[in-house]
């Protein structure tokens, strides 16, 4: 391979072993490989090496462990997949599949083995009822478990039924989960309870987390971004265990750093100019949202790196800031969508003990510059003090 750096040589070793072991198992789609997929929707090898070579880079690994990632999604179909919808909007599967012409990224995803998803699946009522449990009796204990949506606990759970036997969607998570290998809540919903579980949370939607002992890998985003999902699917592939997680559960390698340590404003923010209404001057010159209530300081997500709509842009580079999609309970403590959070000055992030307490896992370095910066500007924009 001509590698210089020896230090990846036992994770190259140990992926290759893997991906062994993952070829060993039956596939499950007989009549097509994932290249015939991506060619017979117009892409060519070098677009699959480009697209694999990215994921790698998303994944923090070096390049040199490309062709392992285009091996790795070869056998992407070997792993069973059971999707449950629950209390949501279907904007995070949406995100993957909605795209106006195929990405790479939603044919992988078109060609793993959904054994279960309600949006995708012809199957309906009591066929569809029967479908999840076959599915979760044949692959009892190989499938990986991925839920959408929030997780209703109210009235015994009883604001969420499914199917022609009307079952609990609370009753359906705890047994799809107790069965499943590894468990990836997709999006803010499941991940933190969403849009249903904000105040005053009729529903008594939680996050799927706290229906479940197992641990639950935190892909949130209001919607997470198709990388984001199709990576944490990829990762499993290549590691077979879990990620490093941060305190909130959410993989590291998507969720390490803040929107605003990633964000192409940032240079405004530091010379401070900023957009001070929505239509003036320093929007038209692409100036930091800050003022205009971007919460990217507070918001620990990748957006500026994978983009939405088939890589297009991403809120901040529309022009409206960032409202918080991937932290908890952003509904309720994120503040007046276009105005700065007026009582949380950046070392009070965090249930007052700062945003160092997940930065300390990060790298605090990164950090001290913005809390001078924030601090700064946060009297430049008649910020308040914060509350007693
Ligand atoms: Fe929630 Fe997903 Fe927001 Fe919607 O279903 S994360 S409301 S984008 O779609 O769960
Ligand atoms: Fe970017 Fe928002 Fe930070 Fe400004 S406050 S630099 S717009 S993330
Ligand atoms: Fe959400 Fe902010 Fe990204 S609102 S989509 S985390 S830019």
């Amino acid at each position: 391979m001509g590698r210089k750096d020896t230090s990846y040589d036992a994770l190259y070793a140990s992926f290759e072993e893997r991906i062994e072991q993952l070829k060993k198992l039956p596939k499950m789609k007989e009549e097509s490989s994932i290249e015939e997929v991506i060619e017979e929707n117009g892409f060519g090898r070098r677009d699959f090496m480009k697209w694999t070579g990215m994921m790698t880079a998303l994944l923090s690994l070096p390049s040199t462990f490309t062709p392992l990632m285009a091996e790795a999604v070869k056998v992407a179909d070997r792993l069973p997949i059971i999707w449950l919808h629950m209390a949501e909007c279907t904007g995070c599967t949406e995100s993957l599949l909605r795209s106006a012409e195929p990405t790479i990224d939603s044919l992988i995803f078109d060609y793993i083995s959904l054994e279960y998803q309600e949006t995708l699946m012809s199957a309906a009522g009591w066929q569809a009822e029967q479908n999840l449990e076959r599915a979760m009796e044949k692959y009892d204990g190989r499938y990986i478990l991925m839920v959408e949506g929030g997780i209703p606990t109210g009235n015994e759970g009883s604001f969420l039924t499914i199917g022609g036997h009307g079952k609990k969607g609370k009753d359906i998570a705890i047994e799809a989960s107790e069965k499943a290998a590894a468990i990836f809540a997709i999006g803010t919903c499941s991940a933190f309870g969403g849009v249903q579980a904000a105040v005053p949370n009729p529903t008594g939607s939680v996050a799927l987390s706290e229906v479940t002992h197992k641990t639950v890998i935190n892909v949130p985003g209001c919607p997470p971004s198709e990388k984001n999902i199709v990576g944490t699917l990829l990762h499993y592939l290549l590691y077979g265990t879990l990620p490093a997680l941060d305190v909130y559960n959410r993989p590291k390698w998507a969720y390490r750093l803040r929107i605003h340590d990633l964000c192409e404003r940032r240079g405004h923010f530091d010379a401070g100019e900023f957009v001070e209404q929505f239509g003036d001057e320093g929007a038209k010159d692409g100036y930091c949202l800050y003022k205009v209530g971007c919460k990217g300081p507070y918001t620990f997500n990748n957006c500026s790196k994978n983009k939405f709509n088939q890589g297009t842009s991403w809120p901040v580079q529309v022009g409206f800031g960032c409202m918080g999609c991937s932290e908890p309970d952003f509904w309720d403590t994120m503040g007046t969508v276009n105005e700065p959070l007026k009582d949380r000055l950046y070392n009070t992030t965090f249930g007052g003990l700062g945003a160092d307490a997940t930065a300390d896992k990060i790298g605090i370095g990164l950090l001290t510059a913005t809390a001078v910066g924030i601090a700064a500007h946060a009297a430049i924009a008649s910020v308040k003090p914060p509350k007693e």
